[in-house]
């Protein structure tokens, strides 16, 4: 393969792939309803593209897992662009509201009521892209948009995958029985695909460390989710353990079939600093990239990533956020 023909400034990290050649599909999905604190995720896609541009294409996990061909597909952005912004000062009003305790009145229930089925609607958009992603055997790579997404993901690759686990990298459990009345909110999207898919055989989750009782006590009951709390790692690590030997239980847990889903929060907050709910703490940028090292050395197959909660606010953050992308795809496409 001439590589220098696939070099352009255009394509996202600087290539040039049609869609039919390439391997990797990187679904841009502008969307953003239920965030709670701040806002911003919504233009990540767009900016996450443009900052990829500056990525040199060598890496310590493969230098050339991206002739495998990777592909930028944000035709179908204005369809999450438009519901996002139609629907999201009705959602804004509902959760100031909430969040002041006051009491839904039956207008505020009702204009709720739509945008759970809105919520409803873009995960089953999301879920068919995604399908269509896997019919032509090609890897689905989501870039949100908030975490939310994931659902519509889960729901296209467990119709194609009868088993796979998720591997989460988040501040957060995402495990919260609705959120503010948001049956689809971005605190529950692990809840809703731990009840309702069977394909997925466990949940391992790191970086967690801003949760509720009810979460806590979850994790605590079930078989199906490991967390590698974000305080547990460092007491590990202060007490003379190495990093290798912490990834490498997070990496033996998982089994052949490895989805991920990283919501950028899970990261120190100097590499995500206006993302929409930053915790102190967290796992820095070299851990991930040994985790991944770590997962690129298996023969696991990674069939499919998401990436959220980056914010479009800010050049720094979409600058990370396509780093973290570029190892993502290649550990996808190795
Ligand atoms: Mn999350």
């Amino acid at each position: 393969m001439n590589n220098i023909d696939n070099i352009s400034k255009y394509g996202v990290f600087g290539l040039s792939y049609d869609k039919s050649e390439s391997s990797l599909i990187l679904l841009s999905i502008p969307f953003e309803l239920t965030t709670t604190f701040r806002e911003g995720t919504l233009y990540a896609p767009h900016k996450i593209k443009d900052a990829s541009s500056q990525i040199d294409l060598m890496n310590n996990l493969d230098s050339y897992a991206w002739q495998k061909g990777i592909y930028w597909d944000n035709s179908n952005e204005y369809f999450f662009l438009n519901i996002s912004k139609s629907y999201r000062p009705s959602a804004k009003k509902i959760i100031d509201f909430l969040e002041n305790n006051q009491l839904l009145n039956d207008e505020l229930k009702n204009e709720q009521y739509i945008i759970n089925n809105v919520c409803e609607k873009a995960s089953n958009e999301i879920s068919k892209l995604v399908f269509q992603i896997l019919q032509n055997d090609k890897i689905p790579g989501v870039i949100g948009g908030e975490h939310s997404i994931t659902y519509g993901v889960i729901d296209a690759i467990q119709n194609v995958y009868d088993d796979f686990c998720i591997l989460q990298i988040d501040a957060h459990h995402d495990l919260r029985n609705t959120y503010l009345g948001f049956t689809y909110s971005h605190a529950s999207v692990m809840y809703n695909i731990l009840n309702k898919y069977d394909n997925v055989n466990k949940i391992v989750q790191i970086g967690v460390r801003d949760y509720c009782e009810a979460e806590k006590n979850l994790v605590a009951e079930s078989d199906n989710i490991v967390t590698f709390y974000n305080f547990d790692i460092n007491v590990q690590l202060f007490n003379g353990k190495s990093f290798h030997d912490i990834a490498k239980q997070i990496v033996d847990l998982l089994t052949d079939n490895i989805y991920i889903s990283f919501d950028i929060d899970g990261l120190q907050p100097y590499l995500c600093p206006e993302t929409g709910t930053p915790v102190p703490g967290g796992l820095s940028y070299e851990q991930i990239e040994y985790l991944f090292y770590l997962i690129s050395k298996t023969n696991k197959k990674v069939i499919g990533f998401d990436l959220c909660e980056v914010s479009g606010l800010s050049e720094w953050d979409a600058i990370v956020g396509s780093r973290i992308m570029y190892l993502l795809s290649i550990l996808a496409l190795r």
